[in-house]
């Protein structure tokens, strides 16, 4: 069942980088409403847990070291059809290979560094939400 919403990160390469604020206007201004926000810094521990999914891919150990390597900002984004419209807007994982105009081509720096994540069904984007926000978290 859709949910209409959505869960993304502002990954360490974009906020150390002060691109928050260009980020979140983008997701504004393509009709997202943010109905829960947080900033905070990842442990090992959680990033790993977190990226369970990813366990047995090559990139695993990297990818954990990497998304608790500093501070991101963690959404809940509610719009019609969220899951599939954010997709789109942030582009492609490999930031070459991203459409003109997408988050991940304005602001990624690498496959690793993509500035962003996106859910990538309903299910998952109830489970990542509910990893990070409580339901008094969330309007
Ligand atoms: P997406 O975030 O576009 O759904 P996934 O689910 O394939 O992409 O990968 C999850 C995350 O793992 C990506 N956002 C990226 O940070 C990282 N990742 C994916 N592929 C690679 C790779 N080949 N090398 C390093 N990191 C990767």
């Amino acid at each position: 069942m859709a949910t209409n919403r959505t869960f993304t990160m502002i990954k360490p390469d974009a906020t150390a980088k002060n691109y928050i604020g260009g980020i979140l206007k983008m997701i504004n201004d393509a009709g997202f409403r943010i109905v829960g926000m947080k900033y905070t810094k990842l442990t090992k521990e959680q990033a790993g847990s977190f990226y369970e999914v990813h366990k047995e891919r090559p990139f695993y150990g990297e990818l954990v070291d990497y998304m608790s390597a500093g501070p991101i900002v963690a959404a809940i984004l509610e719009k019609e059809n969220a899951v599939a419209d954010f997709r789109s807007l942030i582009g492609a994982t490999d930031p070459t290979k991203a459409d003109e105009g997408t988050i991940r081509k304005i602001y990624a720096e690498s496959i690793a560094a993509n500035a962003v994540h996106g859910s990538d069904s309903d299910e998952n984007a109830a489970i990542e939400g509910n990893f990070f926000f409580s339901s008094l978290e969330r309007f």
